[in-house]
């Protein structure tokens, strides 16, 4: 089994690597400078020229760039080539604001695709697999990247797109589908309605899953092979950086490659924009060091991640991020705490229960209610209602040893929370409303 869709690139060395990078770099703001209006104001604004730009440490004197900014240059800001080079347009659900439209060229698509393709072989995948792509096709970037990847591979490749599960599911076994990429979210799920359809882990033929797109923990992942009898490995990107494949997970499951001779990344202290060391935890800052459309330049991912470049026992040279662990933007302030949904997630799957779950923050007489609804499995609602409020205590100890402050659980009837087969929305934020 081929285990390096590119073998040179991905076990370079680290010289080859920062090379690489600094050279790429010293064009793309050349280009960036030269084509994108918007961002030449920014980096004059700083006082600092593409000649200042010599190699990687010199990157530190660019502006950044950030959502707000996207909104600003909304729709063609920020293009750095004709748009008659263009070959498609990709986007964002937009659920928050103005929708994130990102350009390419053919030769980005390419990359794109490339980037997608190494993180399918590295997680088992070869020209012999099935692969099933159940992310949302569209607009939204999952199944068009993960698409194009299996493509390069040479893979058998299913077309599903999101929803439909019933089909999914009759697909998956008709076919005999061995690697699935879609969201964790809707991986958990399609395991519970295969249980229901009483169809056993060991009777499909997935042997992986790619799952991306949100957060998700290791006991989530831990759930899902078990449910689908598979290994599951994680893919990280974002719409403004092409889409999936910035960084994949290989063999070792211990964190993501980032794809480094395409993307130069930081870490930065949220609150003051200062480069951290190696090993710190903050916001990982990306620059795309070769897009032709939509060049973007140190941009604030809002994720929160540790980089690191410990060696790793597949073979890969590029550096690894961990899975982010909650957004500089997302993180939930209640009653005065710092509240991320991961760690009620942690705290669930932990004690048994299935990732189905979702967090009612309000307000009322201007204090912060926390309420969590999970679900119970099938064999918990037969429980006496005695022992089913003894549960909702158990948990609610369980999370403020976790949280430091404790939220009401309610356990609700199987399947009434409603299931996503795109991103899941955990968070339902009504304070929000009022302002
Ligand atoms: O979600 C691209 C994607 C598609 C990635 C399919 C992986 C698989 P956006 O809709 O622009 O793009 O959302 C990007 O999603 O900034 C993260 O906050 C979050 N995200 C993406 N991958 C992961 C992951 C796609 N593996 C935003 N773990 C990012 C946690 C993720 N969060």
């Amino acid at each position: 089994m081929k285990k390096y869709y590119q073998k040179e690139i991905e076990t370079a060395s680290r010289e080859e690597i920062i090379k690489m990078q600094s050279e790429k770099l010293i064009k793309q703001v050349r280009h960036v400078y030269d084509n994108v209006p918007y961002y030449r104001k920014l980096m004059e604004e700083r006082g600092v020229c593409p000649e200042d730009i010599r190699s990687l440490e010199d990157i530190s004197r660019l502006p950044f760039l950030c959502k707000d900014d996207l909104r600003e240059a909304y729709p063609y800001g920020l293009l750095g080539t004709d748009l008659k080079k263009c070959v498609r347009i990709q986007s964002t659900s937009g659920t928050t604001g103005k929708r994130v439209v990102a350009f390419y060229t053919q030769k980005d698509v390419d990359l794109w695709e490339e980037c997608c393709a190494r993180a399918i072989v590295a997680a088992g995948g070869s020209d012999e697999d099935v692969c099933h792509v159940a992310y949302g096709y569209g607009l939204f970037t999952g199944g068009a990247g993960l698409h194009g990847g299996a493509h390069k591979v040479g893979c058998l490749t299913l077309p599903m797109s999101s929803g439909n599960t019933d089909r999914q599911i009759q697909f998956m076994m008709d076919m005999g589908s061995t690697i699935l990429c879609c969201t964790p979210s809707y991986a958990a799920y399609l395991g519970e309605a295969m249980a229901e359809q009483n169809i056993r882990p060991e009777e499909n033929k997935l042997k992986a899953g790619i799952f991306g797109a949100e957060p998700w923990t290791e006991e989530m992942r831990r759930s899902i092979e078990k449910s689908l009898g598979i290994k599951a490995y994680d893919i990280y990107g974002l719409t403004e950086t092409s889409g999936p494949g910035v960084a994949f997970e290989c063999e070792e499951q211990s964190g993501m490659h980032i794809n480094e001779d395409h993307f130069y990344a930081e870490i930065i202290d949220p609150e003051t924009g200062e480069v951290l060391p190696e090993g710190s935890k903050g916001e990982l800052v990306l620059t795309s060091l070769d897009k032709e459309a939509f060049p973007l330049l140190r941009y604030r991912t809002r994720d929160i991640c540790i980089l690191s470049r410990k060696k790793c026992s597949c073979g890969r040279t590029h550096v690894k991020m961990t899975k982010p662990m909650g957004r500089s933007d997302d993180m939930l302030i209640i009653r005065g705490v710092n509240v991320f949904p991961s760690q009620i997630e942690t705290v669930l799957l932990k004690m048994g229960y299935l990732p189905n779950y979702q967090i009612e923050i309000d307000r009322k007489n201007n204090t912060d209610t926390f309420d969590v609804y999970v679900e119970m499995s099938s064999a918990q609602m037969s429980d006496k209602i005695s022992d089913i409020q003894k549960k909702e205590k158990d948990i609610e100890t369980s999370m403020r040893a976790m949280l430091g402050i404790s939220p009401k659980i309610h356990l609700v009837p199987i399947k009434s929370i409603a299931r996503s087969e795109g991103k899941a929305v955990r968070v339902v934020d009504r304070r929000k409303l009022n302002e």
